[in-house]
């Protein structure tokens, strides 16, 4: 939705950038999106850090808040669960419960994954084949991936029957096991929580904006989205080429 409205959302097609998508989509509430181009290095150019310091995405500026900014992917759901006063539950222990998985994502299964993405799917097109870090961040993937399949046993959701910010923050990283070249053979519970969330139209819909990349969830053209993201991410590389040097 691009009307008028309180947010004005800065972010692009990544794990992290799909998050606050996912939940405008499912709160149904009119939101502004500006598409931030990593070829143009749009995330470090200065206006936009003087929004987000680390010059990241994803961002939300809010409106209705005095232009309250925002920064943090995990932040802007939780700012957001609060001010729409949805999918966080009221229970403060439920609540609580919700907020353990959330920063679970943000610190474990989003850097883990993050990495065996980089490894593999950044730095060794790119000639930089490192074998240790490979096996290091993908063992340890799989390890934060078999939590979530014992949590999700006889549960809907990752804190029951309440479908909340936890599960919109875990879905588009744990969902991309393909990017990051994690097996989850013999993840029964994960593999029927996929099932669910792909079915839901909100979840549908926010992973085709601002673009699609199904090859990050093992469908479409796998070749073809790796140059892409090799070239999106290549200054990355480049950088780190240079410090080693
Ligand atoms: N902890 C941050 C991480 C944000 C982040 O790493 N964003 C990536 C995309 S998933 C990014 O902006 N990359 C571009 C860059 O590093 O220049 C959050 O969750 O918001």
């Amino acid at each position: 939705m691009t009307t008028q409205s309180d947010i004005h959302l800065y972010t692009a097609s990544t794990m992290n950038g799909w998050k606050p998508v996912i939940l405008l989509e499912e709160l149904g509430v009119p939101y502004e999106l500006t598409p931030i181009d990593f070829s143009k290095k749009e995330q470090k150019a200065p206006w936009y850090l003087k929004l987000n310091p680390t010059g990241r995405i994803p961002t939300i500026v809010d409106r209705g808040n005095d232009d309250f900014v925002v920064f943090e992917s995990g932040a802007i759901l939780w700012y957001l669960a609060e001010k729409y006063g949805r999918f966080l539950p009221d229970n403060p222990d439920e609540r609580s419960r919700a907020l353990q998985w959330l920063m679970f994502q943000m610190s474990g299964i989003g850097p883990m994954m993050g990495q065996a993405m980089y490894f593999q799917r950044i730095a060794e097109p790119q000639g930089h084949r490192d074998d240790f870090a490979i096996d290091r961040y993908v063992t340890e993937s799989r390890r934060l991936l078999e939590v979530l399949d014992r949590q999700l046993e006889g549960r809907e959701y990752l804190v029951g029957d309440d479908y909340t910010i936890a599960d919109m923050a875990m879905y588009p990283w744990a969902r991309a096991y393909f990017w990051a070249k994690v097996s989850i053979e013999g993840f029964e519970h994960l593999d029927a929580w996929f099932s669910l969330l792909d079915q839901r139209p909100a979840i549908q819909r926010a992973l085709e904006i601002p673009k699609p990349y199904p090859a990050f969830f093992g469908k479409g053209d796998v070749a073809a989205a790796q140059t892409a993201n090799a070239v999106r991410f290549s200054k990355d590389s480049s950088d780190n080429t240079k410090q080693k040097g």
